[in-house]
């Protein structure tokens, strides 16, 4: 009995992403898929494809079919929004001064805890469906606009039911750490007990985080404050990551990787000199060039010291209402080589391969390869290049999860 595959996509040229080198472009493909994941890839040519047998098959019209895209850091779920911050900064005001002033991540807070679940659920699964029209197909969301057990709570219930009846896979991660409520004002090594003693523990035994974030800044946490959350996600055996050197040097990305940390996130300070640190740990840096350019930032993270060590590079939206109210994965990829001087290659790996290393589910997405889930969007371009030259004029047209089409604009 030949095997019948649940579904065939033929007619398409792929951009595996799974080698270093280029993009793995395999013209004129036969893509098979069984039981949610890549069952075999064949040449138009071959012989043998005249006796395959499917369910279900899809004419690519000579698409290119890359893998599900990865957005691996966002803040997706919040209330409210942050118009008037964005006038203020243009009126001379700075992230940071207002951010002191009792504005900005705090003024989220405070519209996050008034919101009820299912409206915080409603707006973050609009949100979501504007990164999918893109082909995003796995997300990572963080907490941190609770800074209280019960919004934090909350937070990671919405993000654990999105990812219940969203078509996407979603990561959760807890950033308790991300912001010194109010209620807390010059008790900040109070509010990282409660992060440690209480939060944490009690949201990891409701099953509600699988990382560990927080933020190690001047308007932040500082590297001791951090180090105590790193160290109880340690006994709790959960896994971290850190928002680190966004707007000045503190040697945050140095304690993430001694944390073996998935990633650190920003490093627009990181020197040059401490880049070599995050290849002992397999850290991967991940690169927001939406706050970057939201924020005004001329400081650029060290791309050249990464490249030259060979650190795996993703890019992701941030996407939040203070510093990065982005919901276009492709913008961002345009923005990573327009500022950042990445190349396509670069920008493509970092939506995918490495963006699927940040969130430790590299071996299951990422790449087109045997084996893997079936995960893949199928775009209306010539060359992979031309996802990141675009600005603007989306050209999704199929996007595939699990091998299932989850949306389809192909007609
Ligand atoms: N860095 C960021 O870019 C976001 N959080 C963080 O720690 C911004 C959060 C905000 O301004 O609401
Ligand atoms: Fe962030």
């Amino acid at each position: 009995m030949p095997e019948i595959y649940d579904l065939i996509i033929h007619n398409i040229k792929i951009a595996t992403m799974a080698n270093n080198q280029d993009f793995g472009i395999i013209e004129n493909a036969v893509l098979c898929i069984k039981n949610t994941k890549i069952s075999a890839i064949y040449d138009a040519n071959d012989s043998n494809i005249k006796q395959l047998e499917t369910e279900e098959s899809i004419d690519g019209q000579g698409y290119l079919l890359t893998p599900g895209l990865i957005d691996c850091h966002t803040h997706l779920i919040y209330g409210g929004n942050r118009a008037n911050e964005f006038e203020m900064r243009l009126n001379g005001a700075s992230y940071q001064e207002i951010a002191r002033s009792g504005g900005g991540i705090v003024s989220t807070v405070k519209a996050t805890r008034e919101t009820g679940k299912d409206e915080l659920f409603n707006l973050a699964a609009k949100r979501l469906c504007y990164l999918i029209d893109e082909g995003v197909t796995s997300i990572e969301i963080k907490s941190g606009y609770g800074l209280d057990l019960k919004t934090e709570r909350k937070m990671l219930e919405v993000a654990k039911q999105l990812d219940q009846f969203s078509d996407v896979e979603i990561s959760k991660t807890f950033l308790g750490a991300h912001a010194l409520p109010p209620e807390y004002k010059d008790k900040a090594d109070d509010y990282i007990d409660l992060v440690c003693d209480e939060m944490m523990p009690q949201l990891k035994t409701l099953n509600l985080i699988d990382c560990v974030d927080a933020f190690c800044e001047g308007i932040g946490f500082n590297i001791e404050q951090t180090k105590k959350v790193f160290e109880k996600a340690k006994q709790l055996d959960l896994p971290v990551k850190l928002h680190a050197e966004q707007l000045s040097d503190l040697g945050a990305s140095k304690l993430a990787s001694e944390f073996n940390a998935w990633s650190v996130d920003h490093l627009e300070y990181l020197d040059p000199k401490d880049v070599n640190l995050l290849k002992q740990s397999n850290t991967v840096a991940t690169l927001l060039p939406g706050a970057f350019y939201f924020l005004n930032e001329t400081k650029l993270p060290p791309i050249e010291a990464l490249r030259k060590n060979d650190i795996p590079i993703a890019i992701a939206t941030d996407s939040n209402p203070g510093s990065s109210p982005c919901l276009s994965i492709l913008m961002i990829m345009n923005m990573a080589c327009t500022l950042f001087k990445m190349t396509p290659l670069e920008a493509l790996k970092g939506v995918t391969i490495n963006a699927a290393k940040a969130l430790n589910i590299d071996n299951k997405v990422g790449t087109v390869e045997v084996g893997k889930q079936a995960d893949f969007v199928l775009w209306d371009v010539e060359s992979p290049a031309e996802l990141s030259y675009r600005i603007g004029g989306n050209t999704c047209r199929v996007v595939i999860k699990k091998g299932n089409v989850i949306l389809d604009k192909s007609g």
